[in-house]
Formats: structure tokens, C-alpha cells, sequence
């Protein structure tokens, strides 16, 4: 039985990945779960999964180096799965030095840990041991808003926010591991994803939240930044294959060919939320466009990312199958069920962040 650690994942991506991943596996394979727990991380994500004998859940820092390493030592890891991360560029602008911190040092960590545990005396490692880095299509800066200009994994990096700088650095890392040691690794830049259990600071939740509350829908800048979005499952299929079926070594982007301006976003998000809510349903007469507020620009403000998924769709025969249209009534669905998963996470810190962030502007 294949053993995954896999880590971040109480946050969004990590936690849907997990369900996809004993979806699609089951009982065949085992996975530990270490996660921090920072304000990002939340075991209501993985609450059905408790009672599974093939789950394990860790508390632990991925910068504590002991903690790490005694989780390869106590275990025989085949996989690991690396999100854990400081994740939102708007914190980053404001506090970057936990970004060098998580991101930079924590990667660092993971790769040490897992190259003592599976490297051999001789410096080969040990057979089928592969280790995958989830990073982001921001490390490629910004692209201009013509239409047809993509990024492709051999795009030189230029990242723009402490964020993207951070996983930069952390993709570097990575490829300095591949290169001095041959250390079996790859690395996956994926566009913005959207889905459940995504924390209300990004975007889409951020925009259903509020609409439901009848707060304001902050929209930065003109409104016409362009994100490429990903239904969040698509992206853990992406991650399997890539780690199965991909060559070790490589960088694989995942994405593809769903362009949408901000502005768009928000008007889709309204219009659904209309469109689903029963009209008996209280929360309905709260939603409206008259919510949307133009505010103060992000610093730095990335105005288009677009991926070109050439690579993994010629490569391992991957490609995004949800349609906007469909994952964002799934995803909004989904909020609207889970109306208490909002307000636990919302509740305390958030209303803090919330506050701060959104002042004056
Ligand atoms: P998230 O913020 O929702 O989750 C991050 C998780 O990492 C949380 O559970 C948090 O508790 C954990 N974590 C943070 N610091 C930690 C530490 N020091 N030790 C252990 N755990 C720690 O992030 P996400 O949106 O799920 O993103 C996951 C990964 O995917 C990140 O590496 C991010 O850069 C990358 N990514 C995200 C997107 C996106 O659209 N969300 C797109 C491309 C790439
Ligand atoms: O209140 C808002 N108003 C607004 O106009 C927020 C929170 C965002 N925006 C804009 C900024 C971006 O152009 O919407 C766009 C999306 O913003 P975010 O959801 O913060 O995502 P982004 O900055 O694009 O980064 C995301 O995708 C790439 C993730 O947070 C990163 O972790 C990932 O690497």
C-alpha cells in the first residue's frame, strides 16, 4: 500500500485533493495529513474522513525541522504532496516576511527530510519514491491583455507580489534538488481554483459571503484583472496523473482556457446565487449588484494570468472537464449547504482581517 504525506491539508486544495484522492483509491492507498492548522486550516474539511483507518492527521509545522523528520522516520513515505503554504496575496503585500517563512524555509524542510529518508548511501534514492510541489502560475508574472499570450513552463519567472516571490523561491529550491541530486521530484503551476471548502478571503467565497450578508462586493482596481479558473477537482486529478503518469523532473502547468475578468466573476456569482436561492429564502433580498464597490487597486496588481495546458495534455492526456458554468453553481451550491462552515470560519480572526484589509479603501 502506498503511503502519501501529504501536507496543507486541512486548507482548500489539500483538503478537496485528499477526498479526491480516497475517491479514486479507497483502501489502496494510506495518506498522513500534516498541517499547522493556521488560520487557513480547518478540520471541518476532513471531518467524514476521521474514522478511516488509512487517514492519520498530524499537527505540525512544516519549518520544525524535528517534527518532519520524525514523521519520515516513524513512517515509510512513497509520496509526498506538498500545498502547505501561505496562500493569499493580499496578506503577503501586508506581512511578507511568514511567506519567506512558510514558503521558502518550510519547502526547504519537506525536500531535506525527504532526500535523508529515501536517498541511498551511494546517492541514488530509493526506487518509486517521488515527491510533488504544488506552486502557482504567478511566479510567471503578468501577462498582457491581448488574448493570446500564454504562460508555458518555459516562461522565465517573474514574480511581482512577496507571495509570488516566495513560491518562486520555493520552485527554485525544488529544481536545485533535481539538479544537484537528482532528487525525484516535480512541480505543478496551476491558475486560480475555485470549489468548496475555499476560505472567504479568496475571491469567489469572499463575493458569496458578503452577497448573502448584503455587504459590499469590493472590486479592485477597474475590475478587469484577468485569472484563468480551475474547478479545484479538475486540479487534483491534474496532480495524480502528473505524479503517476509525468516525468520525473518536470514542471507541468495545470490550467487551461477559462478566462475571466473580475468584473465577470462578480456578476456571475450575483446572478447565480439569484438564480439558486428559493425566493422563501431570506438571504435573496440581500443579493444584488447595487452591492458592487470599485476600490483602491492591489499594490503591484498582476493584470492577466493565462495557462496554455499543451505540456500535461500532450504529455499524460490531461485536461480541465469542469465547465465555469457548472463548477460555479456546484461550488455556490455548495456554500449555500454549508452555511455553518462560513460562519465558524468567518467568525473571530476573520471579521479582524476583514476589517483591516478592506478599511479605506
Ligand atoms: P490554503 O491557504 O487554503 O491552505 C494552506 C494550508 O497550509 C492550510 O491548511 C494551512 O494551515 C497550512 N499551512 C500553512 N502554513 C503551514 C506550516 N508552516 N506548516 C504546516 N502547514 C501550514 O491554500 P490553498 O489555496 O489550498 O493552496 C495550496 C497550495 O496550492 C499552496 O502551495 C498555493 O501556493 C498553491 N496554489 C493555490 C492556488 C489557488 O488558487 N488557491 C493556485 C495555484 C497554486
Ligand atoms: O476582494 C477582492 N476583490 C478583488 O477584486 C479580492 C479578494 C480579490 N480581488 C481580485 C484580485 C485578483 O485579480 O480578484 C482576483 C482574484 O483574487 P484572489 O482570489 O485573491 O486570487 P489571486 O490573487 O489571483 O491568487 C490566487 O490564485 C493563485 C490564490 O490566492 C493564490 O494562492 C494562487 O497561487
Amino acid at each position: 500500500m502506498r503511503t502519501y504525506l501529504v501536507t496543507g491539508g486541512a486548507g482548500f486544495i489539500g483538503s478537496n485533493y485528499i477526498h479526491y484522492m480516497f475517491r479514486k483509491y479507497d483502501n489502496e492507498i494510506r495518506i498522513i495529513n500534516v498541517d499547522a492548522l493556521t488560520y487557513a486550516g480547518n478540520l471541518e474539511n476532513l471531518e467524514d474522513l476521521r474514522n478511516r483507518d488509512n487517514y492519520t492527521f498530524i499537527k505540525a509545522d512544516i519549518t520544525d525541522k524535528a517534527s518532519i523528520e520524525k514523521i519520515f522516520a516513524e513512517n515509510d513515505i512513497d509520496r509526498v504532496v506538498h500545498f502547505a503554504a501561505e496562500s493569499h496575496v493580499d496578506r503577503s503585500i501586508r506581512d511578507p516576511e511568514v511567506f519567506v517563512h512558510t514558503n521558502v524555509l518550510g519547502t526547504a524542510v519537506m525536500l531535506n527530510a525527504a532526500k535523508a529518508a529515501w536517498e541511498n548511501p551511494d546517492g541514488t534514492f530509493k526506487e518509486d519514491r517521488k515527491f510533488l510541489h504544488v506552486s502557482t502560475d504567478e511566479v510567471y508574472g503578468s501577462l498582457p491583455d491581448d488574448g493570446k499570450s500564454y504562460f508555458y513552463e518555459t516562461t522565465p519567472y517573474s514574480p511581482h507580489s512577496p507571495y509570488s516571490a516566495s513560491k518562486a523561491g520555493s520552485d527554485l529550491l525544488v529544481r536545485s534538488y533535481m539538479d544537484t541530486y537528482h532528487f525525484p521530484a516535480n512541480i505543478t503551476n496551476t491558475s486560480n481554483n475555485y470549489g468548496p471548502y475555499q476560505f472567504p478571503e479568496k475571491l469567489i467565497p469572499l463575493l458569496i459571503n458578503n452577497a448573502l450578508a448584503g455587504r459590499e462586493l469590493p472590486v479592485y482596481g477597474d475590475g478587469m484583472n484577468i485569472r484563468d479558473w480551475l474547478y479545484v477537482d479538475d486540479h487534483a486529478k491534474g496532480i495524480d496523473m502528473v505524479q503517476e503518469h509525468g516525468r520525473l523532473f518536470e514542471t507541468y502547468n495545470i490550467g487551461g482556457h477559462n478566462e475571466k475578468r473580475n468584473i465577470e466573476i462578480v456578476n456571475i456569482v450575483i446572478e447565480t446565487l439569484l438564480e439558486l436561492l428559493p425566493d422563501d429564502d431570506p438571504r435573496k433580498k440581500n443579493v444584488s449588484k447595487d452591492l458592487i464597490k470599485y476600490i483602491e487597486d492591489r499594490k503591484g496588481h498582476d493584470r492577466r494570468y493565462a495557462i496554455a495546458p499543451d505540456k500535461i495534455k500532450k504529455e499524460i492526456g490531461w485536461e480541465p472537464e469542469t465547465m465555469f458554468a457548472d463548477g460555479i453553481k456546484k461550488t455556490i451550491k455548495w456554500y449555500l449547504e454549508h452555511q455553518e462552515w462560513l460562519s465558524h470560519v468567518t467568525s473571530g480572526d476573520y471579521q479582524n482581517y476583514y476589517d483591516t484589509m478592506y478599511k479605506d479603501r
